[in-house]
């Protein structure tokens, strides 16, 4: 069973309010970190090995330890709730059950930071959450955990939330900060980095969710306690959302050394697959990492078993391997047609593309427009190369990650689903749909 830092309490009724959080122990890592010094916590969350929860799995400590400190110019914490990107929903879950260990997380990162006000920038979908948050604000402010000279300390902290508009681009972390300022969300060009020139052009850490939760566990029981759970580079915790062909989806809290399969059909996380189908791909970590065929994903080239963590998801690179990203895992089973798959994520990027540069604005569509001939079985052999060769000239040509995002998915489908393509293009009818895999030699 895997260790739980994060969702420990979260079955606990009443673990949104105050009082219950804290007869948990709840608030004790801030009281702890607000007797070390501001460096010493940084140090904590260095030692720990933390990477970023959002995505790119950016260390945590290196980041923070970036943070511009010019004489007389505010700093500021940005926790990025933003959770838009397909197949993920563990920050939702953390903060409508649990409000109260991102803002503990908070106050202890901003204490390091040293900054004064902090914002938590949090989807528009997620219409019900901010009202959680702010009476969790409220509560932590009534006792003594927010507002001036907190806890008798002279440390001050305001904290604010932000709705966004519902653009999966404002989870980017400059065009988020872009939203912030009251601009249309637009990703900036890095560098400078957020840490240099972030918010109102001050140094400004951006972070998850998760992540500024996990610096509370931290603070409680050591980073160098921290760096033993998991294994290598991937420590601690991760919140998995699983969602698609499973018999249990959810969210779940995993330390990282646990194998895929067991992840799918242990009864403790995904309990398998429904009505005894079989595995045919899944997408580990949200829409915009590759997807992997089940011979890919229960093991690596080599015939190691394939683990649920940073490093072992990524073995092989792109040509066997995929990506953590944000923990968001879809399973497909041997039903899913892996062109319509791919062709609804390819309209998803399109509609959410800023414009702002010419690879993404024009061949997010174009994209899309090429696989829904291929999926309408209008397509020709030569839509394939076509399709292949757009995916490369997005990839590393954009402003923001969104056109790498978009790019990676369909360069993995016709990768290791070439012949369902081929399939759309010589038959009138989707092979998986109307036939099942079974008949499919
Ligand atoms: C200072 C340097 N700071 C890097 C910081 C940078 C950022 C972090 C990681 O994209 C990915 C994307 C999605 N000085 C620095 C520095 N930093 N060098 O480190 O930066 P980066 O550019 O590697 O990633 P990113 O721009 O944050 C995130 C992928 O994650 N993704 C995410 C999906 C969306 C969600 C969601 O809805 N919650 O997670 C999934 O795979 O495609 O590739 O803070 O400033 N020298
Ligand atoms: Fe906008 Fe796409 Fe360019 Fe990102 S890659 S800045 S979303 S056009």
């Amino acid at each position: 069973m895997s260790k739980k830092l994060l969702l420990k309490d979260a079955h606990i009724e009443g673990i949104r309010y105050f009082d219950v959080y804290r007869k948990q122990g709840g608030y004790e890592a801030v009281e702890k970190a607000l007797k070390m010094t501001p460096e010493a916590v940084v140090e904590e969350v260095k030692t720990s090995g933390l990477r970023g929860r959002g995505g790119a799995g950016f260390p945590t400590g290196m980041k923070w330890s970036f943070l511009a400190k010019p004489e007389g110019v505010p700093r500021y914490l940005v926790v990025n709730a933003d959770e838009s990107e397909p197949g993920t929903f563990k920050d939702r879950y953390l903060m409508e059950f649990i409000p109260h260990l991102l803002i503990e997380g908070m106050i202890i990162s901003s204490f390091a930071l040293g900054a004064n006000t902090s914002y938590i920038y949090i989807r528009g979908e997620y219409s019900w959450i901010p009202d959680i948050l702010e009476e969790a604000i409220d509560e932590a402010k009534k006792n003594g955990f927010l507002g001036k000279n907190i806890l008798g300390t002279g440390y001050d902290l305001e904290i604010y939330v932000q709705r966004g508009a519902g653009a999966y681009i404002c989870g980017e972390e400059t065009a988020l900060l872009e939203s912030l300022e009251g601009k249309r969300g637009n990703p900036r060009l890095k560098p400078p980095f957020p840490a240099v020139k972030g918010l109102w052009a001050c140094p400004t850490v951006v972070n998850n969710v998760e992540t500024i939760a996990a610096v509370v566990p931290i603070i409680n029981i050591t980073g160098a306690e921290y760096a033993k759970i998991g294994v290598g580079r991937s420590t601690g915790t991760k919140l998995i959302s699983a969602c698609g062909n499973i018999n249990k989806p959810g969210v779940y809290e995993i330390d990282m050394t646990i194998t895929v399969e067991e992840f799918i059909y242990s009864d403790e996380y995904c309990g398998g697959i429904p009505n005894g189908k079989k595995l045919k791909a899944c997408i580990p970590g949200g829409s915009s990492v590759p997807i992997l065929p089940a011979n890919l994903l229960l093991k690596t080239i080599n015939g190691e078993p394939r683990y649920m963590n940073y490093e072992s998801l990524a073995d092989g690179g792109f040509a066997t391997g995929t990506m953590m990203g944000s923990g968001g895992f879809e399973v497909l089973d041997e039903d899913q047609c892996i062109v319509e798959h791919t062709m609804t994520l390819s309209r998803f990027y399109a509609h959410e593309s800023c414009g702002q540069c010419t690879p993404c604005r024009e061949g997010t569509p174009w994209m899309y427009k090429i696989l829904k001939k291929i999926e309408s079985g209008e397509g020709t052999s030569a839509d394939i190369d076509l399709l292949w060769d757009v995916q490369r000239k997005i990839e590393g040509n954009t402003i923001c990650p969104l056109g790498d995002a978009a790019a990676w998915p369909v360069a993995a489908a016709i990768r290791h689903f070439r012949d369902e393509f081929e399939w759309h293009i010589n038959n009138p009818e989707c092979l998986t749909r109307n036939y099942g895999l079974a008949n499919y030699a």
